[in-house]
């Protein structure tokens, strides 16, 4: 199925935009990861996921209706090749709202997240425009369908539509009118996360492409959607007792199988450095020292820290170049 039939209850093809917007939406970490498609076009996922959004770090995009035969598209204050990887992708997302040809945009997208974090903007950036497109063609989609409609641009930014905790509910349906994200009603004030930079250069395998390749290429990713499964009711579980280590634990678990299943793809997908590895072992030894701190790692090499504000000083103490978020503020 495409996506024009997937949205044609929702866009009407003879749209034209009536106003120029701004939009935010927050970055978001996965607790519990996602990682290979049921559907590569949908982007829908093999696997429920669940994430903590960043506060403000995230993605701010301006869209503004131009006269002009193609989009102007911006990237933190510089203009980018329309040929570009980045425009392509926003350019047909903008199809989805409108006829080709019909209406250009100016689109400006400024980046709140440190760019030396290593921090993915692909889940903020097609939630900010979502929600721009949604303003801009006054559609008026409620934050479910925004959900299912950044979906579309990148899976996990249908997560980065809401704040807090949020669960990716992988749905059934074909058309994945089902598959967007739901915000939990927990807020934790106090939760930390530290980004830890080993390395911000661009990845070699993206995102896309590597799980694919994990689908089609690890005999081991059969067991992941299960381990996933597990790891999502736990994860649910200590948020509703506010059970940190049980908390940090699976997330831990779940990172590290995730990157399992990736090192056993072929050709192998291995997104860590040395200074990766170094640095949890670093933290398996604050561990066993007594420090309650735990991390995950998405597709490259850097990590995240997770951490109650109590340990905060003593952390800050092994990792000063951590940059630290607290999203649901002070405990
Ligand atoms: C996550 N990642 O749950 C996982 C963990 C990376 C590792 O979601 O192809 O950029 O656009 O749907 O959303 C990155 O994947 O991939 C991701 P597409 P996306 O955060």
């Amino acid at each position: 199925m495409d996506k024009s039939a997937v949205l044609a209850d929702w866009i009407s093809p003879s749209n034209t935009p009536v106003t120029s917007t701004e939009q935010f939406a927050p970055s978001n970490i996965a607790l519990c990861k996602y990682w290979g498609k049921r559907d590569k076009q949908l982007n829908l996922p093999m696997n429920a996921s669940l994430s903590v959004s960043l506060g403000h770090l995230g993605t701010h995009t301006r869209l503004v209706p131009i006269d002009y035969p193609t989009d102007e598209i911006w990237l933190n204050s510089d203009r980018l090749l329309p040929s570009s990887p980045f425009c392509q992708r926003v350019s047909a997302f903008l199809d989805l709202f409108r006829q080709p040809g019909r209406c250009s945009f100016r689109v400006t997208t400024r980046n709140s997240i440190p760019t030396a974090a290593g921090l993915a903007s692909s889940a903020s950036g097609f939630a900010a425009l979502a929600k721009a497109a949604n303003e801009s063609f006054a559609l008026d989609l409620n934050t479910e369908q925004l959900s299912v409609l950044a979906r579309l641009g990148s899976g996990s930014a249908c997560r980065s539509v809401f704040k807090g905790f949020v669960e990716w509910q992988m749905g059934q349906r074909d058309d994945g009118l089902d598959s967007h994200g739901v915000q939990l009603p927990v807020t934790w004030p106090g939760l930390c996360v530290g980004l830890i930079k080993v390395d911000a250069s661009e990845k070699s395998t993206d995102s896309r492409s590597g799980m694919q390749r994990t689908v089609d290429t690890a005999h081991l990713y059969q067991s992941w959607p299960v381990q996933a499964a597990h790891d999502l009711e736990k994860l649910k579980q200590a948020l509703a007792s506010k059970d940190f280590e049980r908390l940090g634990q699976t997330a831990e678990h779940n990172a590290l199988a995730m990157h399992a299943t990736m090192i056993a793809s072929w050709p192998p997908l291995v997104y860590w450095q040395p200074e990766s590895l170094a640095m949890m072992q670093r933290i398996w030894k604050l561990r066993k020292e007594g420090l309650s701190c735990y991390f995950t790692m998405d597709a490259g090499p850097n990590l995240k820290l997770l951490f109650l504000q109590t340990e905060l000083d003593a952390l800050m103490r092994y990792f000063p170049e951590m940059e630290v978020i607290q999203p649901f503020g002070h405990g």
